[in-house]
């Protein structure tokens, strides 16, 4: 499958991986790009020798190209952005903000910069620094998000920018793959399917909240915050809701969030801590290697064209 994101990249498949806080490490990044898609380390609120461990160790786990996310909003940003330099990470995702004040440096650096957006504005601004692609994140996503879904908001970018759009957000299988291609879009992102891969290092129980959980089960909390986080409904959320109705102040709640998700992800409470994922935690029934994924998203797709083309013409 060859788009203009696969040709940017120069990866087999039009798969980027979510650039996960906690559950994007060395292992899963290697995993994704040695099944042909793109894998992302996730830098989120960790400092930066942390994270260049990940990076050294995907280094020795392959060849292909590979990742970092830079999450906008953590401490260490500068310092991650200055990791990504020295380490000669070819591409970057961002999220949770606007990199615009970090452009420069990366471009002079030759790194590839594909930021999230949640709107038209800002994948427009993004075009115009010289992102190189926009990743399109609707409000199916797990974690921090936006307000519009992805089925409104990809056909907008689309015709916004003329750089490569990639959508995100309630994409976890060929079907939502040849969707987003539809709505003009060169390529996807894919987060929570791939934290119930073989290669993903999450604790057992986190897998088993997203195998279980079904459409409705991934909700939204801290509204109030105005940094709303999707997550899977559990006795954490419950707590955390009830906070919110009791008008506790967005620090008070930010604080009650502090080392939740690592909570859930390393120590495996997945009632006490916050279990992030997207709407599609229901749609995701099996733990696949990340090349069955990878493989299973690109032939479905491809199916389901043919299918559909010839079912078009007969009709
Ligand atoms: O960043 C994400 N997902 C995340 S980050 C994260 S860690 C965190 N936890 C609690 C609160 C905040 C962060 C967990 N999940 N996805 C990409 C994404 N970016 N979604 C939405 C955005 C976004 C929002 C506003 C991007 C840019 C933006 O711009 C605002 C501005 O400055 O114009």
């Amino acid at each position: 499958m060859k788009t203009r994101l696969t040709e940017l990249l120069n990866i087999e498949a039009p798969i980027i991986q979510g650039g996960m806080a906690w559950v994007a490490d060395a292992q899963l990044a290697a995993a994704v790009s040695e099944a042909g898609g793109l894998g992302i380390i996730a830098g989120g609120n960790a400092p930066k020798e942390v994270i260049r461990e990940e990076i050294r160790k995907a280094k020795e786990l392959t060849e292909k190209i590979f990742g970092v996310n830079v999450m906008l909003l953590s401490p260490f940003v500068d310092d991650i952005i200055d990791l990504v330099i020295e380490e000669e990470i070819p591409v970057i995702t961002t999220g949770a903000g606007n990199p615009g004040k970090y452009m420069d440096r990366l471009k002079a650096a030759k790194i590839k910069v594909l930021p999230v957006v949640p709107s038209v504005a800002l994948a427009r601004r993004m075009e115009k620094i010289g992102a190189h692609a926009v990743i399109v994140e609707g409000t199916e996503a797990g974690g921090h998000i936006g307000e519009v879904t992805t089925m409104a908001l990809t056909p907008q970018v689309a015709d916004a920018v003329t750089i490569p759009v990639v959508a995100a957000g309630g994409i976890a299988d060929g079907r939502g793959l040849l969707a987003a291609l539809s709505l003009g879009a060169e390529g996807v992102q894919v987060g929570t399917r791939f934290i119930c891969s073989t290669e993903c290092t999450v604790h057992e129980k986190y897998k088993e909240k997203v195998l279980s959980a079904k459409d409705r089960d991934a909700i939204v909390t801290a509204r109030s915050t105005g940094h709303p986080v999707r997550v899977l409904r559990n006795q954490f959320t419950k707590a955390f809701l009830r906070m919110e109705k009791d008008l506790m102040s967005p620090e008070d709640l930010e604080k009650a969030g502090v080392g939740k998700l690592r909570m859930a992800v390393v120590d495996g409470d997945t009632e006490g801590g916050s279990v992030m994922a997207g709407q599609v935690a229901g749609l995701v029934n099996k733990v696949c290697s990340c090349r069955e994924i990878i493989e299973e998203m690109v032939a479905t797709a491809d199916e389901t064209y043919e299918r559909l083309a010839s079912k078009i013409k007969e009709g």
